[in-house]
């Protein structure tokens, strides 16, 4: 057998290198709260594996805590906390990633509660009676798909980890 010339064995590893698999992460998708009791962006969609971060620019605490709606149980692993960081306001996170494509389903159990939903007897997330904010209960959904075309609808804030005058009260 021949020895390859240095030549070839420069375009066999440079072929080698180009052709290696991606491994970089694709960036999180940011949920963020403000003062408004609500999750900004309340419906996003990320890939398998890929980060959903909720980052907490409000004075208050929140929850983010994980429901299926079908049998209206809670998650133990799809639950978090982000402390109001008062009065130094600086931004708590908590982050979650998904293996399996899925709708996965969320609320705030500070600022919402789980109610049965008649007739059609789903879960659903409702306002907490009390609570300040514009009208719907803190509540979301995260989407994991493939699906290019679902996953290029999320909103622009959705891509910026700290939004600017955002921080509530
Ligand atoms: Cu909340």
């Amino acid at each position: 057998m021949p020895i390859p010339k240095i030549s070839t064995w420069l375009v066999i590893m440079i072929a080698a290198l180009v052709g290696a698999p991606a491994t970089a992460a694709p960036p999180p998708v940011y949920v963020h709260m403000n003062g408004a009791n609500m999750f900004l962006e309340d419906v996003v969609a990320v890939k398998p594996g890929q980060d959903v971060v909720f980052v907490n620019e409000d004075t208050g605490a929140h929850t983010i805590v994980g429901f299926n709606p079908l049998t209206g149980k809670t998650s133990h692993s799809f639950n978090g906390y982000v402390a109001g960081d008062a009065p130094a306001t600086q931004p708590t996170y908590y982050k979650i990633s998904f293996s399996k494509p899925g709708i996965y389903h969320y609320y705030c159990s500070v600022h919402a509660m789980l109610a049965m939903e008649p007739p059609e007897h789903v879960t659903v997330a409702k306002i907490r009676p009390g609570v300040d904010g514009f009208g719907d209960p803190m509540a979301g959904v995260i989407i994991v798909t493939t699906d290019a075309a679902i996953l290029a609808r999320n909103p622009p804030s959705s891509h910026q980890k700290i939004l600017a005058n955002y921080f509530g009260g």
